[in-house]
């Protein structure tokens, strides 16, 4: 099956990068990438074209007018990455150009907020506009508490309550799934992402058999990566599951989610205020004035220590690890002594 280009996602600020395209490019959208290939669709065409390591799933690329020949990859909306597991630092691309990332959590004790800062931090960091979905909202007394906890995660945040079962509740998504959308949710096991996808698809289709069958566990050993298409118009991108997603380099998400802290502490007397006990910390005097709560304080400096460390290079991580060395040398030394 072909589709259009506006089907596929295409928007104004693609458009705007063709200036200065040879006549005749052919815009074509990344639809999943194997290690063999990657399948690229625009407009009535679907083609297979050689991998690239530097080009992820929902990539926008330009092709040549009369050849499958790869002529440049349009600047990006938004961009998933990791660090490579076990590699040290290598960095591995998992989706270009998710506009939703539905974070979903259920209306009981899965609620954190600190593992949804977590997720909202990435998908700031990634540029895609996070939604935090609250299921079994059926078996909650008070669903409405959690909606509003959710939201007060993070300046402008929208949370939906919903029973993941009812397709009707389902539907509450529609405004974001709609024709060219591109979407993906994560959240821990069992909060229903699979429930909730069913009850989004309806009936059996192909494309339902393929994220299902997707969807079941050690499939993600295969370093396939496709977009679905929803019988809603919109597509979806399976993520893999949030340990191998940590935090590395997000200090600028980290930062969009505690923006009113960030804000608050460009206030502080000094520069590099610990907001502990320094005199003129602005965070210490709005706790104290109980406009800040002191534990999201706390969650937003230690997701802050957390992407720190990861984000160290090798050879910073080197040298901590010699000067702790030293450290507990001079210690020993001063014991026996
Ligand atoms: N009553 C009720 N049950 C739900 C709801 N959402 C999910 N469930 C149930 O919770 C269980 C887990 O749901 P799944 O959809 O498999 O969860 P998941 O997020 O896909 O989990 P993983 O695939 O392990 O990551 C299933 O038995 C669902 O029927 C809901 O909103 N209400
Ligand atoms: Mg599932
Ligand atoms: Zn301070």
């Amino acid at each position: 099956m072909t589709h259009s280009l506006a089907t596929l996602g295409w928007r104004p600020s693609l458009a705007r990068q063709l200036a200065d395209a040879p006549d005749g490019a052919r815009p074509a959208r990344v639809m999943s990438v194997h290690r063999s290939g990657l399948t690229v669709a625009g407009e009535g065409f679907e083609t297979t074209i050689a991998p690239d390591a530097e080009t992820a799933v929902g990539d926008w690329l330009l092709l040549a007018p009369n050849s499958d020949a790869g002529l440049q990859r349009l600047d990006r909306q938004s961009l998933l990455k990791r660090r490579a597991p076990g590699a040290e630092g290598q960095e591995q691309l998992i989706a270009a150009n998710l506009d939703t990332l539905f974070i979903t959590t259920s209306c009981n004790a899965d609620f954190n907020p600190a593992r949804l800062e977590r997720y909202l931090a990435l998908a700031e960091d990634a540029g895609i506009t996070p939604v935090i979905v609250l299921t079994k909202a059926d078996l909650c007394d008070d669903p409405d508490s959690y909606r509003r906890d959710a939201e007060a995660l993070m300046p402008g945040l929208l949370a939906e309550t919903l029973n993941a079962k009812d397709p009707d509740q389902a539907a509450r998504l529609k405004p974001w799934i709609g024709p060219g959308q591109t979407v993906a949710f994560a959240g821990s096991s069992g909060v229903g992402k699979s429930t909730l996808l069913n009850a989004l698809l309806g009936e059996d289709t192909a494309a339902t058999q393929s994220i299902r069958e997707d969807d079941a566990k050690g499939r993600h050993t295969t370093t396939h990566r496709a977009l679905f298409h929803l019988p809603q118009g919109g597509w979806l991108i399976d993520l893999p599951g949030m340990r191998e997603l940590g935090l590395t380099d997000a200090a600028s998400g980290i930062d969009a989610v505690f923006a009113d802290l960030a804000e608050l502490a460009q206030t502080c007397k000094f520069r590099d205020c610990a907001h502990d006990t320094e005199p003129g910390c602005a965070i210490q005097a709005a706790i104290e004035a109980g406009e800040i709560d002191p534990a999201r304080l706390a969650r937003w400096q230690k997701l802050q220590a957390e992407d720190r460390r990861n984000s160290e290079t090798t050879a910073e991580r080197h040298a901590r690890d010699r000067a702790f060395g030293k450290m507990v040398k001079s210690a020993m030394a001063g014991k026996k002594r």
